[in-house]
C-alpha cells in the first residue's frame, strides 16, 4: 500500500521516492492527515528507535529528516481544513539571541513535527523578550532553546529567568551544553540530540 511505501522511502532516506510516493497518495485521494500520520510520522518514529538503538548514527537521522521535510513540504499547504490531525502539544523553538546556528534546532524542530507536536519556530537570534511574547500568543506548553556558541549560553540563562513566571516548561540543547549547565541555569530538562528532544518533551508533558 502506498502508506507503507512512503514509510519505507523514509526510513531509507529517499527523498525523491518520499516525494514521488506523497504524491501518488494525493493522486489516489487519500487525505494529506493519513499520509503525514501513517506514513510521515509513522516512518520517522522508526528512525526514532533505531537512533536509540544504535543501529543507526546522526547522519542517518539527519537523511531521513530530509526526506520526511520533503515530503511535508508537499502536504502542508493542503492541511487547512484537514482536521484529523491532532497534535500532542505545541512547543515554541529558537535560537537564542547572538546565535546564527539553526540547523541542529531545526532538525530538533523536524522531529517533533515527525512525532506529531504542533512547533512554532522563532528562528535565530531570538530575545528573552521574544520567547515570553510567544509563550503569551502561542500557550505552549514547553519552549526549546538551542545555542552552539559557548558565548550565547549566557541568554540561555536570561530566557529562561524571563520565562519562569509563565510556568512553561524549558528544554534546552546545542552543542557546548550539558545536564549540569542545565540543571545550573533552572531549566527543565537538556537533550543532546534530536531524538531525545522528543523523548525529553513527551516526559515534559507528563
Ligand atoms: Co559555527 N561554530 N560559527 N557556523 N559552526 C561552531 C559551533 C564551532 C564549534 C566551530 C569551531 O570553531 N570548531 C564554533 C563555536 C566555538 C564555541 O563557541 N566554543 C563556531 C563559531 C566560532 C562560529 C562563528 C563565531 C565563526 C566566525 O564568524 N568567526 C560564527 C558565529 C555566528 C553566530 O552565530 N553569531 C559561526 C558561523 C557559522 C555558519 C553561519 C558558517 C554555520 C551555521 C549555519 C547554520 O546553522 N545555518 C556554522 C556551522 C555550520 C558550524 C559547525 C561547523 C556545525 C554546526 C552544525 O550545524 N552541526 C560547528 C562545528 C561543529 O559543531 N562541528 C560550528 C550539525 C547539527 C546537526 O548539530 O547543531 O550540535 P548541532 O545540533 C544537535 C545537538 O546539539 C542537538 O540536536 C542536534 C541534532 O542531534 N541540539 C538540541 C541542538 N539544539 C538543540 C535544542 C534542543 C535539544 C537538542 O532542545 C531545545
Amino acid at each position: 500500500m502506498i502508506l507503507d511505501e512512503i514509510k519505507e522511502a523514509l526510513i531509507e532516506g529517499n527523498k525523491e521516492k518520499v516525494k514521488s510516493c506523497v504524491r501518488q497518495a494525493l493522486d489516489a485521494g487519500l487525505a494529506p492527515s493519513a499520509i503525514i500520520n501513517d506514513g510521515l510520522i509513522s516512518g520517522m518514529q522508526v528512525i526514532g528507535v533505531r537512533f536509540r538503538n544504535e543501529e543507526i548514527f546522526m547522519p542517518e537521522v539527519l537523511v531521513a529528516a530530509n526526506a520526511m521535510q520533503a515530503g511535508m513540504n508537499i502536504v502542508k499547504p493542503l492541511l487547512i481544513g484537514d482536521v484529523e490531525i491532532a497534535s500532542k502539544g505545541t512547543v515554541v523553538m529558537g535560537t537564542v539571541k547572538g546565535d546564527l546556528h539553526d540547523i541542529g534546532k531545526n532538525l530538533v524542530i523536524i522531529m517533533l513535527q515527525g512525532s506529531g507536536f504542533n512547533v512554532i519556530d522563532l528562528g535565530v537570534d531570538a530575545a528573552a523578550e521574544k520567547f515570553v511574547e510567544a509563550v503569551k500568543q502561542h500557550r505552549p506548553q514547553v519552549v526549546g532553546l538551542s545555542a552552539l556558541l559557548t558565548t550565547t549560553m549566557a541568554q540561555m540563562k536570561r530566557t529562561v529567568e524571563a520565562l519562569k513566571q509563565s510556568g512553561v516548561k524549558v528544554m534546552i540543547g546545542g552543542a557546548p551544553i550539558t545536564k549540569k549547565f542545565a540543571d545550573d541555569i533552572g531549566a527543565d530538562g537538556y537533550a543532546p540530540d534530536a531524538v531525545t528532544a522528543v523523548d525529553l518533551t513527551r516526559e515534559l508533558l507528563g
